[in-house]
C-alpha cells in the first residue's frame, strides 16, 4: 500500500490521537503537565507509534495536518480540565516546517484561543535533531508566540546543532534534555557533562529545564540534585489515553 494515501486517509479518518504523557516538577514532585505524543490507532484496534510514520508523514507534507488534528483534540480532551488547573502544562511537538511561516501561529490562535486551554499553558516543542533552515524566520515565529504567552521548548536538546548560539537566537523559554544523556546515569554516576553543561547554560538563560526518558531513582536522584526542573519518564508513567490522563489531573482535586 502507498503510505501516503494511508495516511492521507488515516487524517481524514481521525485515527491520529494524541496520548499525554505526564511531566512531574521534580523538586516537588507535583504534575506538572505532559507531552503529546501521537498515536495511530487502526480501525482493527492496533496502535501505531510514532517511530513507524512520523518520518513518512514528514516528508510527505502531511506534517501540518497531522498537527492540526492533534492539536484540536487537544483542546476537546483537555479544555475542562485544564481551564480548573491554569498551572498544568501541555507541550505539542512542532515539525522544523511549522517554523517556515506563520500559518502556525494563526492555527494556535484559532484552536486554542476559545479553548479552556489558556496560552500561558501551551508548549509547543522543536526537536534539535535536525538544524531549522532560516534561523531568522523561526525566531520571528517563536516570538509571535511568546507574544501570545505560549512557551516553546528545545527538544532532544544535546542531540544536534544546538548549542549556546542556537538557543540565543532563538530564545527558548525550555530546554528538554535527550534520554541518551538521561540513560548514562547509573548508582556510580557522580558527574554527566553533558547534562550539567546544558542545565548550566539553560540556568544562565533563565530556561526551565526537563529530562526525558527517566526510568531510575538513581536518574532522578541524579537530576534533582542537579537542579533540574522537570521529569518525565517510564519511572513515572508512559504516555497514557487521555481519559488516563484526566484522571491523575482529576485526583489533584
Ligand atoms: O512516542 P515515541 O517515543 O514513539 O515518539 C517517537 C518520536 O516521535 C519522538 O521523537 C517524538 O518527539 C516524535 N513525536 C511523537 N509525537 C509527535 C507529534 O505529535 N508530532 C511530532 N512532530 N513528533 C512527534
Ligand atoms: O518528543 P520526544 O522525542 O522526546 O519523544 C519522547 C519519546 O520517548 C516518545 O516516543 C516516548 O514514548 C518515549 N519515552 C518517553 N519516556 C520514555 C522512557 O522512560 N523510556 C523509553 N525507552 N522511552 C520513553
Ligand atoms: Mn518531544
Ligand atoms: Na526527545
Amino acid at each position: 500500500p502507498d503510505p501516503y494515501v494511508s495516511l492521507e486517509q488515516a487524517i481524514k479518518r481521525k485515527e491520529f490521537v494524541p496520548y499525554y504523557q505526564p511531566i512531574l516538577d521534580i523538586q516537588s514532585g507535583r504534575l506538572a503537565g505532559c507531552e503529546v505524543l501521537v498515536r495511530w490507532r487502526k480501525p482493527d484496534g492496533t496502535i501505531l507509534s510514532p517511530g513507524h510514520f512520523i518520518d513518512v508523514a514528514e516528508a510527505s507534507g502531511l506534517a501540518l495536518p497531522m498537527t492540526a488534528l492533534l492539536m484540536e483534540q487537544v483542546a476537546e480532551d483537555l479544555s475542562e480540565s485544564y481551564a480548573k488547573h491554569p498551572n498544568l502544562k501541555v507541550a505539542i511537538n512542532l515539525f522544523n516546517k511549522h517554523f517556515e511561516d506563520l500559518a502556525i501561529v494563526r492555527e494556535v490562535e484559532q484552536v486554542f484561543g476559545n479553548s479552556g486551554v489558556r496560552f500561558e499553558q501551551l508548549v509547543l516543542e522543536v526537536t534539535e535533531r535536525l538544524p531549522l533552515e532560516n534561523l531568522d524566520r523561526a525566531r520571528a515565529i517563536i516570538a509571535r508566540l511568546q507574544e501570545l504567552g505560549i512557551r516553546v521548548a528545545l527538544d532532544d536538546a544535546g542531540t544536534g546543532h544546538g548549542g549556546f548560539a542556537y538557543l540565543q537566537k532563538l530564545g527558548m523559554d525550555i530546554i528538554k534534555i535527550d534520554k541518551l544523556f538521561v540513560d548514562t546515569i547509573t548508582a556510580e554516576t557522580e558527574t554527566v557533562p553533558i547534562i550539567d553543561s546544558l542545565s548550566q547554560m539553560a540556568k544562565g538563560m533563565d530556561m526551565v529545564v526537563v529530562a526525558e526518558g527517566v526510568e531510575t531513582d538513581e536518574q532522578l536522584d541524579y537530576l534533582r540534585r542537579s537542579g533540574i526542573d522537570e521529569a518525565q519518564g517510564f519511572l513515572f508513567s508512559p504516555a497514557l489515553p487521555a481519559s488516563a490522563y484526566l484522571q491523575l489531573v482529576g485526583a489533584l482535586g
